[in-house]
C-alpha cells in the first residue's frame, strides 16, 4: 500500500486546503473469465494477491485487497470468472462471482475491449439488473486496439445498460487506473474505514503459497491441465532466525497420465515450477524458501465436495 494512511477524527479530511468527505465501500470486480480482474486488482494494490494468466478461469475464490487514500479506504474484491460451469468446481466458482455482486458499494464489470464480443457477456449484463448499487464499466486492455474503435463499443455496451461510469484502461500498463480510483472514490458512501490502515488482505499465508504454485502449472501446461489441478500446503514452517521458510506442497492432478507431464523429462518441469513460484513466495513473503513439491494423482476431485472444502473453496449461494 503506497498510498498515506487515512488519519481523520471526523468524516472529514483536509486535503490542499478544503475539506473532502472521507469515503469508505466494498467494491467488486466482476466478469468474465480472462477479462483481466486479476490483473487490474493486482496493479490498484500495487503487489500479487491474485495470481494471474492467459488461460481461463484462473481465480477459483473471492480474493480481497484493501487499499488506503488520503480520502478514504477501498475494499476490493477479485472474483472468479463467469462461464459455464462443468465440474462442481466450476459450480462453486460462478456461485462465488454472483454472490460477490451481493452487500457491495459499487460494482465494477471488466470486460476484455480487445475481444469486442459483448454477446459473450449477455450473462454478466443480466445480473446487472438485480443490482442497485453505481456499476462501472471497465473496457480493459485498451493497449491492444485502436482508438477509434472504443467508441462503438461503448455505445454498445450503453444500450444494454446504463453504467454510472465508462472507463477504458490498461491493467497490465497502468493506463488510466489513477482515474478509475478517483472515480471509485466520487461514487463510493460517505464512512469510516472498514479495515484498520495495516490490513491488507483476509486471505491466508498458505493459500498464497498454494496459488503461487498453481500459478506456474497452469502458465506452463496446457489442454486439460491448467483446468484439473489444485495444490496443497502440507506443511508450512515459518522462517526462524536464518533458516528459510519451509513449504511442502502436493500438486493434485486427476489422471496418472497427467503426472509425467508435471514432472517433465526427468523433473525439469516440476523444477521450472518450484523456481518460478519460489521467487513469487520469496518476493511476497520478503524472506529465502525452500520449496519442496509433489505431484499426487487424485481423480475426479472437482467432484468431490470434501475436498473442494478443504481446498477453501467455499460454497457461496448468491
Ligand atoms: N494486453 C493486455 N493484457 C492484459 C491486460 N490485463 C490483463 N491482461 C492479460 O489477460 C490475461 C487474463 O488476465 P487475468 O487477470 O488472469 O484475468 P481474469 O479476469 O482475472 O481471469 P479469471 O481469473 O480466469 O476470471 C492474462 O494473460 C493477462 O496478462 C491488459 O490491460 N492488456
Ligand atoms: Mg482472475
Amino acid at each position: 500500500m503506497d498510498e498515506p494512511a487515512v488519519e481523520h477524527s471526523d468524516s472529514l479530511s483536509r486535503d490542499s486546503g478544503h475539506f473532502e468527505p472521507i469515503k469508505s465501500g466494498v467494491i467488486s470486480l466482476f466478469g468474465r473469465s480472462n477479462a483481466g480482474k486479476s490483473t487490474l486488482l493486482n496493479s490498484i494494490i500495487g503487489q500479487k494477491l491474485s495470481i494471474v494468466s492467459d488461460k481461463p478461469q484462473t481465480t477459483r475464490t473471492r480474493i480481497l485487497g484493501v487499499k488506503n487514500y488520503q480520502t478514504g479506504q477501498i475494499v476490493f474484491v477479485d472474483t472468479p470468472g463467469v462461464h459455464k460451469p462443468s465440474h462442481r468446481l466450476n459450480v462453486r466458482m460462478v456461485e462465488t462471482a454472483f454472490s460477490a455482486i451481493r452487500n457491495i458499494d459499487l460494482l465494477a464489470l471488466v470486460v476484455d475491449a480487445s475481444r469486442n464480443k459483448e454477446l459473450e457477456d449477455q450473462e454478466v449484463l443480466r445480473k446487472l439488473e438485480t443490482v442497485d448499487v453505481p456499476v462501472f464499466l471497465i473496457l480493459n486492455k485498451v493497449d491492444l486496439i485502436k482508438k477509434p474503435s472504443l467508441l462503438p463499443i461503448i455505445d454498445r455496451y450503453r444500450k444494454s445498460y446504463d453504467f454510472s461510469e465508462y472507463v477504458p484502461v490498461s491493467a497490465i500498463n497502468g493506463l488510466n487506473i489513477d482515474l478509475l480510483e478517483k472515480l471509485f472514490l466520487k461514487h463510493l458512501p460517505e464512512g469510516d474505514p472498514l479495515y484498520p490502515e495495516d490490513y491488507l488482505t483476509d486471505q491466508p499465508e498458505r493459500i498464497f503459497v498454494a496459488e503461487f504454485v498453481r500459478e506456474q502449472v497452469i502458465r506452463r501446461t496446457h489442454a486439460e491441465l491448467p483446468f484439473s489441478t489444485a495444490v496443497i500446503v502440507d506443511k508450512f514452517e515459518e522462517s526462524k532466525d536464518d533458516s528459510p521458510m519451509r513449504l511442502y506442497c502436493s500438486i493434485l492432478v486427476e489422471k496418472k497420465s497427467q503426472k509425467p507431464i508435471v514432472l517433465g523429462k526427468g523433473g525439469s518441469m516440476i523444477r521450472r515450477i518450484g523456481q518460478g513460484a519460489r521467487e513469487e513466495i520469496e518476493r511476497f513473503f520478503e524472506t529465502r524458501v525452500y520449496l519442496d513439491l509433489h505431484v499426487k494423482v487424485q481423480s475426479e476431485w472437482r467432484e468431490n465436495e470434501q475436498l473442494l472444502d478443504e481446498l477453501g473453496l467455499s460454497q457461496h449461494k448468491s
